[in-house]
């Protein structure tokens, strides 16, 4: 079994309710066990700034599934939740967005997968939730821990505590 960290985030239509709904879809899946969640948190837009402002969350899961099996994962929840690729801009409004962010101490750069995700040290609203969860858990390439990759943060978007947070 792996311990995966993924990022959920939603700027379209009703967030909570699909962020909650991505959870309870990997709750309820036999191959993905949901272990500890962030905080559920409001933040402003990385990338493309015009748009709406996301909800973003980390779930700590164990999986038997491969890298290239959880990615599938990922992308079948994203579409049954009504995300549509065809009509979407890079960084611009999603429905529901699942980035594998760490998987174990793995690293894969494939052509469909970089493993831990590309962004994930210049991401406030990545960084933030994660520091919640495992401070002290060193990036297997950089060597950095997530504490100091958040202390080098040059640019560091609004990131603020949702009131509630979905229900495991
Ligand atoms: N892919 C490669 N590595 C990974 C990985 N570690 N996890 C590939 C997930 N996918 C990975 O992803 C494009 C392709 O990336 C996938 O087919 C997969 O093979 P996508 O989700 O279709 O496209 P995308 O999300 O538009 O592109 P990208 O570059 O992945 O964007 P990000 O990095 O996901 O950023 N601001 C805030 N505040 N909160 C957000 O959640 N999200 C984004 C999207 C931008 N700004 C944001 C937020
Ligand atoms: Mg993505």
């Amino acid at each position: 079994m792996a311990v995966v960290y993924l990022c959920l985030g939603s700027n379209m239509g009703d967030r909570f309710n699909v962020i909650q709904s991505a959870v309870n879809l990997f709750s309820l899946s036999d191959s993905t066990n949901i272990i500890r969640t962030s905080a559920l948190y409001e933040t402003e837009p990385w990338g493309y700034k015009n748009q709406n402002w996301f909800l973003n969350i980390i779930i700590e899961i164990k999986t038997s599934l491969s890298p290239e099996e959880l990615l599938g994962k990922c992308q079948e929840i994203e579409n049954l939740l009504g995300r549509d690729r065809t009509h979407e801009v890079r960084w611009g409004e999603r429905a529901i967005d699942i980035d594998i962010i760490f998987y174990d101490k793995q690293i894969i750069n494939t052509e469909k997968l970089t493993i831990p995700h590309k962004h994930m040290h210049k991401r406030a609203f990545v960084l933030v939730p994660l520091l919640e969860l495992i401070p002290d858990f060193v990036h297997p390439v950089s060597g950095k821990s997530v504490s100091a990759l958040y202390d080098e943060l040059e640019e560091v978007e609004d990131v603020f505590l949702y009131g509630t947070r979905p229900h495991v």
